[in-house]
C-alpha cells in the first residue's frame, strides 16, 4: 500500500479514473506564450534540479494531507521554455483533457509550487496523480492537478473543471477544520 493510502487520503478523479500509466513513457508539453514550448520527458524531468517541500494539500472538502513532496519547480521549467512577460496565468491539464484548472503566475513561482512525482520518497502512483502532478499547496486542492500531460501558459485567466461547477476561481483557503 503506498503512504497515501496508509494515511486514508481521499482519492478524488472527478472525470473517472484513468486507469494504469505509463510512467518512463510520460512527457509533459509546455505552451502558449513562451519562445521556446516543448515536452518534456519523464526522463529529462527527472535530470533537472530537484525539490522537496514539507507541505500540505487541503482539500476544500476539509481534509488534508501533510507531508514531504518531491518534483521540480514550476519557476524552473519557466525559464526552460522562456515564458513571455505577457504570461499570467499556467493552465493545468490533466490525461484525457477532461480536467483543467488555472492559477495566477506568482503562485506559480512561489518556491513550494511544485510539478510533483513523490510523497515521501514515494513515486506517486496513478490513484494520487502520478506520474506527474501540479502541488500547489497555497491554494484549495482542486488547483493541483493530478496527472498532468500539459501546461498551457496563458494571458488571461479561464475558469477550470470545478470552478465551472462553482468552487472558487481564487481558490483561496479560508481557516476552518481540517481532517488529516
Ligand atoms: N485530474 C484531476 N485532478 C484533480 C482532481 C480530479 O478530480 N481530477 N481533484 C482535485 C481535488 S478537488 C483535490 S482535493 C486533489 C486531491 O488529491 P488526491 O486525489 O491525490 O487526494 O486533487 C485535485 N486534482
Ligand atoms: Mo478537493
Amino acid at each position: 500500500m503506498s503512504k497515501l493510502a496508509a494515511m486514508n487520503t481521499p482519492i478524488f478523479w472527478a472525470e473517472g479514473h484513468p486507469g494504469a500509466l505509463d510512467r518512463e513513457n510520460w512527457s509533459l508539453e509546455i505552451s502558449g506564450l513562451c519562445d521556446a514550448p516543448r515536452s518534456f520527458s519523464w526522463n529529462e524531468l527527472q535530470s533537472m534540479p530537484q525539490h522537496t517541500v514539507q507541505a500540505r494539500l487541503t482539500s476544500v472538502t476539509r481534509w488534508s494531507v501533510y507531508g514531504a513532496w518531491t518534483g521540480l519547480r514550476l519557476s524552473t521549467l519557466l525559464s526552460e521554455v522562456k515564458m513571455r512577460s505577457e504570461c499570467k496565468f499556467l493552465r493545468f491539464w490533466s490525461i484525457g483533457e477532461i480536467y483543467d484548472t488555472s492559477i495566477p503566475l506568482d503562485i506559480a513561482l512561489k518556491e513550494r509550487s511544485l510539478i510533483a512525482w513523490a510523497f515521501d520518497g514515494e513515486l506517486l502512483n496513478e490513484d494520487y496523480g502520478g506520474p506527474l502532478r501540479a502541488f500547489i499547496p497555497y491554494l484549495w486542492g482542486y488547483k493541483s492537478a493530478k496527472s498532468i500531460v500539459k501546461i498551457e501558459l496563458m494571458g488571461h485567466y479561464i475558469p477550470g473543471f470545478w470552478e465551472m461547477r462553482g468552487y472558487t476561481d481564487s481558490a483561496e483557503i479560508e481557516a476552518g477544520v481540517c481532517r488529516d
